[in-house]
C-alpha cells in the first residue's frame, strides 16, 4: 500500500529595472523669396540662380508714383525704412527708385552690410537689392544711393534703411530623454522629455522611435501619462519647430507585477484583506502562499496535485506545475526546485540535480529515486521571479 505525503512550499520574488539608449534626428528648413526675372538676370550672386522667375505685383504702381524722388523698399517689408531679417535665413531686400528721376543708372550702398549680405549693384535698372544670409543678430544702418547717370554720376538720391537681424531659431534639442520605466499592472506611469528651443510642438507615439504609425491622440505635451498596462509597451515623442524636427529615443515601459499588485487585483485595495499573512478564505494557506503557488486567495484551495509515493524500493515524487499568468503575474514566471536532506537540519538541504529552477508551464514533473535505507526528506521550493 503506497503512502501519500504532502510536501511544503516557500519562496520569494525579485523585481528589477532597466537602462536606456540614445537616438537623435535633425532637420532644417530653408526659405526663398522670388522676384522679377530681369532683376534675377542681372545678379551675379550664386544664390540668385535659385530664385524663380516671378513678377512682383505692385512694381508698376511704385513706378507710377509722381512727385518727389524716393527710394522705396519693395520686399520684405514694402514701403518701410526698416528691413526685417533673421540670422541664418536668406534675406532678399529689394528697393526701387520712383519719382523723378525714376530710373537709376547705378547704385551705391554706404555703410557696412551685415555679415553674409551682398549688394547686388544692378545697373540700368530702377530696382536694386541686397541679398544673402545674415549670420549675426543686430541692427545695421545703411544708406542706399541711386544715381541718374551710370558710373555713379549725376543727380542722386539717398535713402537710409535699418536692417534688423533677429536671432535665428534653433531646431529643438533634447536635453533629457524619456526614461525607461518599470511598473506593475495596477500603476500609471509618466514619461517626460526635456527640450530646449522655441515654438515647440510635441507628438507622442506608441512603438519604436521613428515609427509614426501609432500617434496617441491628444498627447501633445512634454509629458505623457500612461494608464496601467498589462504588457510591456514602447513610446517615443517627436518634437518640432520652424527650424527642424527631432525624435526622442524609445522609452520602454516594462510591466512586472509583485505581491502587492497581485493582492490589489485579487483582493481589492484593502490593507485588511490583502496583507500577506492573512487567510481570507480559511483554507490554511496565507495570501502570500497562494500568490506563490498560484491558487486563489478567495476560494478554498487544495494542494491535491503534489504527492510522494513510496513503492517497494523506490520513492516517486510528482507534482503539477502552474504557469505564472493572469492578473497580478505580468512579467513574472514561477519556478520550481526540488531539494533533499537526510536530517532536515537548516543547512542540510541540497538541490536535487536536474530538478532546479523548472519554469512552470502546466507540465507534470516526476522524480524517481531508489531507497537506500537511510532516511531522506524532500521539499519543493516555489519562486516567483521576473521573467528570464
Ligand atoms: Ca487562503
Ligand atoms: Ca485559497
Amino acid at each position: 500500500m503506497p503512502k501519500k505525503n504532502k510536501i511544503s512550499f516557500y519562496g520569494k520574488h525579485l523585481p528589477k529595472a532597466g537602462l536606456t539608449s540614445l537616438l537623435l534626428n535633425k532637420g532644417a528648413a530653408t526659405h526663398f523669396i522670388t522676384y522679377e526675372s530681369h532683376f534675377v538676370g542681372s545678379a551675379a550672386i550664386t544664390q540668385i540662380v535659385k530664385w524663380s522667375s516671378v513678377a512682383v505685383a505692385g512694381l508698376g504702381t511704385y513706378d507710377a508714383v509722381s512727385g518727389a524722388t524716393q527710394i522705396t523698399q519693395i520686399t520684405p517689408s514694402s514701403g518701410s525704412s526698416t528691413v526685417p531679417a533673421k540670422a541664418g535665413e536668406l534675406l532678399n531686400l529689394v528697393y526701387q527708385i520712383t519719382g523723378a528721376p525714376h530710373r537709376a543708372r547705378s547704385w551705391a550702398v554706404i555703410g557696412e552690410l551685415p555679415e553674409g549680405l551682398n549688394h547686388l549693384n544692378s545697373t540700368n535698372s530702377n530696382t536694386d537689392g541686397i541679398t544673402g544670409t545674415p549670420t549675426q543678430p543686430g541692427n545695421y544702418t545703411i544708406r542706399v544711393r541711386a544715381y541718374k547717370g551710370s558710373n555713379n554720376n549725376g543727380y542722386n538720391y539717398t535713402k537710409t534703411f535699418t536692417i534688423e537681424v533677429a536671432p535665428g531659431s534653433e531646431p529643438p534639442i533634447i536635453s533629457t530623454q524619456p526614461s525607461n520605466v518599470t511598473m506593475t499592472s495596477v500603476n500609471e506611469a509618466s514619461l517626460q522629455v526635456g527640450v530646449s528651443g522655441n515654438g515647440m510642438k510635441y507628438q507622442w507615439y506608441k512603438g519604436e522611435s521613428g515609427n509614426t504609425s501609432n500617434p496617441i491622440p491628444g498627447a501633445n505635451n512634454n509629458s505623457l501619462k500612461v494608464e496601467a498596462l498589462k504588457a510591456d509597451s514602447n513610446y517615443w515623442v517627436q518634437i518640432s519647430n520652424d527650424s527642424g524636427t527631432v525624435n526622442s529615443q524609445t522609452a520602454k515601459i516594462k510591466v512586472v507585477d509583485n505581491y502587492s499588485s497581485w493582492a490589489e487585483q485579487q483582493l481589492g485595495n484593502n490593507p485588511e484583506l490583502s496583507a500577506p499573512e492573512k487567510d481570507n478564505d480559511g483554507d490554511g494557506l496565507t495570501n502570500e502562499f497562494e500568490y506563490l503557488i498560484g491558487s486563489s486567495p478567495v476560494e478554498q484551495s487544495l494542494d491535491s496535485d503534489t504527492e510522494i509515493l513510496i513503492e517497494d524500493s523506490k520513492i516517486e515524487l510528482s507534482f503539477m506545475t502552474k504557469a505564472a499568468q493572469g492578473d497580478g503575474y505580468a512579467g513574472l514566471e514561477r519556478v520550481y526546485s526540488v531539494e533533499e536532506s537526510n536530517d532536515i537540519s537548516k543547512d542540510s538541504w541540497k538541490g536535487v540535480p536536474e530538478f532546479q529552477n523548472i519554469i512552470g508551464n502546466g507540465q507534470k514533473i516526476s522524480l524517481s529515486k531508489p531507497i537506500n535505507g537511510a532516511k531522506k526528506y524532500y521539499r519543493l521550493k516555489v519562486n516567483i521571479r521576473e521573467k528570464s
